[in-house]
């Protein structure tokens, strides 16, 4: 029984005579179908997901990524990725089911040419030093722990003119954007995008606390592309003098548009936390299935009746509505991403702490 059914089999549908099954195949030939044999797996009464928690070790997924190397081009791939697919969900290319992730290789002297396409995307920067992204004419060297953001319809190429590879998580909302039909890409006529901003532009402007006199955003992503790991790190070590900790999520700061305050991405929220050794955190829930990479430190993930073993640069996701919480056994950093502001800006994102009540039906 997969676990739709088990969803359906709270309340079961009406008894199936043999004038019934009759019917529904007559109807069938004319596109038609009764709802009230399929009422119970498509109303359910809390989320019922096809997703599966899963850890990738990245022990065990690294030889596959540096295999890509040896098997084609970043340019003959256009964009050379290892996909990560979330095991009840294969073939879809989704690690939950509105959200893409995968690993990114590009080794030194690679391009990944210039395209753009609808899909917004973020990367997380798991191994290296200097390789780079260049986004609508600004590039930024990235590094282990940044945050780096490709917004909706920018033009981008990647580069590495460092003297190792580097590896980064992508994470897009192509299930998103397919989703809804809105589809559209398209690639440079060069290889490259040309350069017309110094690097560190977007960084110095909008970073500092400050925004040019009369800026006004022309788009709903956060101008900032590149938030570098020192300052989120600096953040958290800083929070952890006064601040209480929470007791599901540890310290846990969201990435933020400065111009808006909101998330840093229109269909994406991005999350660092950071949990003390000896942490052991109590259980939560979420609607939005989310998508944790390890920074720093050791530890695990509870969800269900799996215990993900996590340790630093594995990732691992954690389904919608699945009761999970953490534990540490050293300092450990957790960057993570969800479709969160999709379902908050739709009024349908809920929580529960424990067995709390659910918070976020409107009116409660
Ligand atoms: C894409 O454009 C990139 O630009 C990475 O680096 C991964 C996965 C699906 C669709 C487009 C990139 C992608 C992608």
């Amino acid at each position: 029984m997969t676990k739709q059914e088990a969803g359906s089999a709270l309340e079961s549908a009406p008894e199936r005579t043999p004038e019934r099954t009759a019917y529904y195949k007559r109807m069938e030939g004319s596109n038609l179908a009764p709802l009230w044999e399929v009422l119970h797996g498509l109303v359910t009464k809390e989320p019922v997901s096809r997703a599966q928690p899963n850890l990738w070790k990245y022990d065990e997924v690294r030889p596959f990524v540096m295999e890509a190397g040896e098997m084609i081009t970043a340019a003959e791939a256009e964009r050379r990725v290892i996909i990560l697919e979330n095991p009840g969900l294969k073939g879809e290319s989704k690690i939950t089911q509105s959200l893409y992730a995968g690993l990114q290789l590009i080794l030194p002297g690679e391009v990944a040419p210039a395209h753009r396409h609808a899909a917004s995307a973020l990367r997380f920067i798991i191994e290296g030093d200097g390789a780079f992204t260049a986004v609508d004419g600004e590039k930024t060297i990235m590094k282990e722990g940044d945050f780096v953001i490709t917004p909706s319809w920018t033009w981008h190429d990647h580069g590495n003119d460092s003297n190792q590879p580097m590896v980064w998580m992508d994470g897009l909302d192509v299930p998103i954007v397919n989703l809804l039909e809105t589809s559209f890409a398209e690639n440079y006529e060069d290889e490259i995008f040309p350069l017309d901003r110094p690097d560190g532009d977007s960084l110095a402007r909008y970073g500092a606390g400050v925004v040019p006199l009369g800026y006004v955003n022309k788009s709903e992503t956060s101008p900032i592309f590149n938030y570098p790991y020192e300052r989120t790190r600096g953040a958290l070590e800083k929070m952890r003098e006064l601040e209480e900790w929470d007791t599901c999520h540890g310290l846990k700061v969201q990435y933020v548009n400065p111009a808006s305050g909101d998330f840093a991405m229109p269909t994406i929220a991005t999350f660092m936390q950071l949990l003390p050794k000896g942490f052991r955190g109590t259980p939560y829930c979420s609607t939005d299935g989310t998508v944790y990479s390890v920074v720093e430190g050791r530890g695990r993930t509870v969800v269900g009746v799996q215990s993900l073993e996590w340790g630093k640069r594995d990732i691992f996701v954690i389904p919608s509505w699945s009761h999970h919480y953490h534990e540490a056994d050293e300092d450990a950093v957790l960057f993570s991403f969800s479709d969160r502001p999709v379902q908050q800006k739709l009024g349908l994102w809920r929580e529960q702490r424990g067995n709390d009540p659910i918070v976020g039906f409107p009116g409660a």
